[in-house]
């Protein structure tokens, strides 16, 4: 299945603003990591204190963070001090949103009204309406939603099984931003081929096992990394070796 040519152009074949902004940083930084900040040193819970000092100590290894239900489990509303002290990173929500148009709106409009995400990641199952209001939330924003097309645990077969089908949703909801396991390359791979313009996200690199060259070989743009950098006993390091691992 190949997303066609008028449904990319559907997609604005330009990018959007989070992407532009992490490409951007991409490029200053030579890092195609994106920090998934759930736990810090093996803490479950963290101070505001303790993110900003993982953030900066690992900010030129990486070009976004990403942060869900634990790290707002941690900040609270201190979710909107970190957006803002690191305003030179793009910040991505990983709520897995997956509910009816207008929860979404509610829950999106509080992730990039109030918290300052720049993105943030939906469930590509719940259908082409909750995913194009969702998108068009964002864009009131000037942000944007990622859409999860499969997950890198063990045992997502009955997600994984419909990728091909959610590419195909998440492109005609006008959404070109893909997330997809990096512990399974061959749908990366497959994903590239379906839609060759869309940005892949990719988690499961490091502790579950993926790895960083091969999730880029199969086209992936962006690596997750979570605690293979937050768990580590010097952070900087293991940030800039992994970064090392794919240039
Ligand atoms: O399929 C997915 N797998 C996955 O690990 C979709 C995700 N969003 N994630 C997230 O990526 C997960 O919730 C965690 O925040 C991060 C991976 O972290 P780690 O396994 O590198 O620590």
């Amino acid at each position: 299945m190949l997303i066609t040519r008028s449904e990319s152009s559907a997609l604005g074949s330009c990018l959007g603003p989070f992407i532009k902004r992490l490409e951007k940083n991409r490029e200053k930084s030579g890092s195609r990591i994106v920090l998934a900040l759930d736990s810090v040193g093996g803490k479950e819970r963290y101070s505001f204190e303790d993110a900003a000092r993982l953030i900066s100590e690992v900010s030129p290894w990486i070009c976004s963070v990403k942060l869900g239900l634990p790290a707002y489990f941690s900040l609270g509303r201190d979710v909107s001090k970190l957006t803002s002290v690191f305003e030179g990173i793009p910040f991505l929500a990983d709520f897995k949103t997956a509910d009816i148009p207008h929860t979404n709106q509610l829950i999106l409009g509080y992730l990039f009204g109030e918290l300052g995400f720049g993105g943030a990641i939906v469930h590509a199952f719940i259908g082409p309406t909750a995913l194009s209001s969702a998108r068009e939330v964002a864009e009131l924003h000037g942000a944007e939603v990622l859409s999860l097309v499969g997950m890198s645990h063990l045992g997502a077969d009955l997600l994984n099984s419909n990728m091909d089908n959610m590419i195909k949703l998440s492109a005609g909801a006008g959404i070109s931003s893909l997330v997809v396991p990096s512990t399974l390359p061959e749908m990366i791979s497959r994903a590239r081929r379906s839609a060759p313009s869309s940005q892949i996200f990719s988690p499961g690199v490091g502790v579950q096992g993926g790895s960083p060259r091969t999730t880029l070989d199969a086209g992936a743009d962006y690596l997750i990394v979570g605690r293979s950098i937050t768990g580590s006993d010097h952070p900087a390091t293991s940030a800039m070796e992994m970064c090392r691992q794919c240039n």
